[in-house]
Parts: structure tokens; C-alpha cells; sequence
């Protein structure tokens, strides 16, 4: 494989594989556009750690369940706070998973991240979901963001790298229990949101009945 070329299997990240530039200006500007549609219906929040602390990041879902978080501690609910049922999973981030999941389960959420130029979120594991068999997929939109990936245990050595508008990542296998986190995101650095800020979007099997 050529340098920086991400090839069918993608560039190797501490384990996950990382696809710089998978989704082209168009493809971008159509999933911002579903995105909108998902936030009208299920409107962004911020979550409390169990803590009681607000995040700085703020969140919606779309699927059958959807990622909430409060004093009650972190878990997949099969309605927005406001009571609603999560929209839909938008086609176009589907159609992202099945070109580089690698497996024939469809994702039964969508969390949808949104960082201004203050948000960050510092490293934790993904360990909501019912079983760590299945991938993660995330698709960066909007402003870069600095991403940091570790180990399977706390404390270990990390490597980062910058995620842009359009890169999709894939964490599978023994990536899927990596800690990770966003540093810090690039104000400016991208055209697509108007406004400003980066979203992220994370495909998930979470596996709990709605
Ligand atoms: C590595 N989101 O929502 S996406 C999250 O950019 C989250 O908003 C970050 O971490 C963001 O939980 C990072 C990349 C990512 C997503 C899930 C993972 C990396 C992961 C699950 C396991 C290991
Ligand atoms: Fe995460």
C-alpha cells in the first residue's frame, strides 16, 4: 500500500482503522444534512456525568435506543429526555458502516456528538453496549479535532491524531475497548458547518432491548 493512501482496509491506529478522507465534500454536506433532521426531532442536550457535572460535548441519538447520561449513570434509553422517540438512523451514515463495519449486524444506534471550539472529552472506554463484539464507527464532520488513542488499561501510552471533515474510523477487535478522547477541537479550520464546531457521529450495536 501506498504511504497515506488508506487503501480497502484502512490505515492501522493503535488497532482501529483509520480512513482519512473516506467521505467527499458532497457526501459530507448530505450527512450534515441528516443530521439536521435528526436534531429537529430529537434536540442536542448535555449530559451530566454521574457526577452531576455537565459535559462540554452535546448530544442526541438517533436508533432504536439512544445514549443518555445523568445521576442515574450512563445507559442506552429508548427515548429522547424530552420523551420522544429517537428519529431514525439516517441512511447515509447506515451506508458508512456497511462499507467498513466488516459485519453483517446493522447498527441499532447513532450517537451524534457536537464540540464548539470549547469541548473536548477526556478519555474514557465504551463499555455501555451489551456486548464488545461488535464495532464502533465514527464519522468526523465540521471543524478538525485532536484525537487521542490508548490501550485496553488505564495509564498506558497514547498517540494522537488529527481527525478532519469526512474521516471515518472503525474500532474493532481489540480497539474496541481502547480509552480515547478528543483533546481539543480546531476552531475554523472547516467550511461545512456554518456555524462553526465539529460533529461526530458513532454507529453502535448497543444490543439492549428498546
Ligand atoms: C475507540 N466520541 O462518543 S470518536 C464517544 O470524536 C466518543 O466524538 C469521540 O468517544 C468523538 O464515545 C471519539 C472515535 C471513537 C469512538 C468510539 C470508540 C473511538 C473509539 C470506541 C472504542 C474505542
Ligand atoms: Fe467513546
Amino acid at each position: 500500500m501506498e504511504d497515506g493512501q488508506a487503501g480497502a482496509n484502512g490505515i492501522d491506529l493503535r488497532g482501529a482503522r483509520y480512513f482519512p478522507g473516506f467521505l467527499d465534500r458532497p457526501a459530507q454536506e448530505a450527512l450534515v444534512a441528516a443530521v439536521r433532521g435528526v436534531v429537529a426531532a430529537a434536540p442536542l442536550f448535555r449530559p451530566e456525568t454521574r457526577r452531576g457535572k455537565q459535559m462540554s460535548v452535546r448530544m442526541t441519538s438517533a436508533g432504536a435506543v439512544g445514549w443518555v447520561s445523568d445521576r442515574r449513570g450512563y445507559r442506552y434509553e429508548p427515548r429522547h429526555p424530552s420523551g420522544v422517540a429517537w428519529p431514525a438512523i439516517p441512511t447515509e451514515a447506515l451506508a458508512v458502516w456497511e462499507a467498513v463495519a466488516g459485519v453483517e449486524r446493522a447498527p441499532d444506534t447513532c450517537l451524534v456528538n457536537y464540540y464548539d471550539a470549547e469541548a473536548k472529552m477526556g478519555l474514557h472506554q465504551d463499555r455501555d453496549e451489551a456486548s464488545f463484539d461488535w464495532p464502533v464507527v465514527s464519522i468526523s464532520l465540521g471543524d478538525d479535532a485532536l484525537f487521542r488513542i490508548g490501550g485496553r488499561e488505564r495509564g498506558g501510552r497514547t498517540e494522537s491524531r488529527w481527525l478532519a471533515s469526512g474521516d471515518v474510523v472503525a474500532l474493532g477487535g481489540a480497539a474496541r475497548l481502547a480509552h480515547h478522547g478528543i483533546d481539543r477541537v480546531r476552531p475554523g479550520s472547516s467550511s461545512l458547518l456554518p456555524k462553526g464546531g465539529r460533529i461526530n457521529l458513532t454507529l453502535r450495536v448497543a444490543g439492549v432491548s428498546p
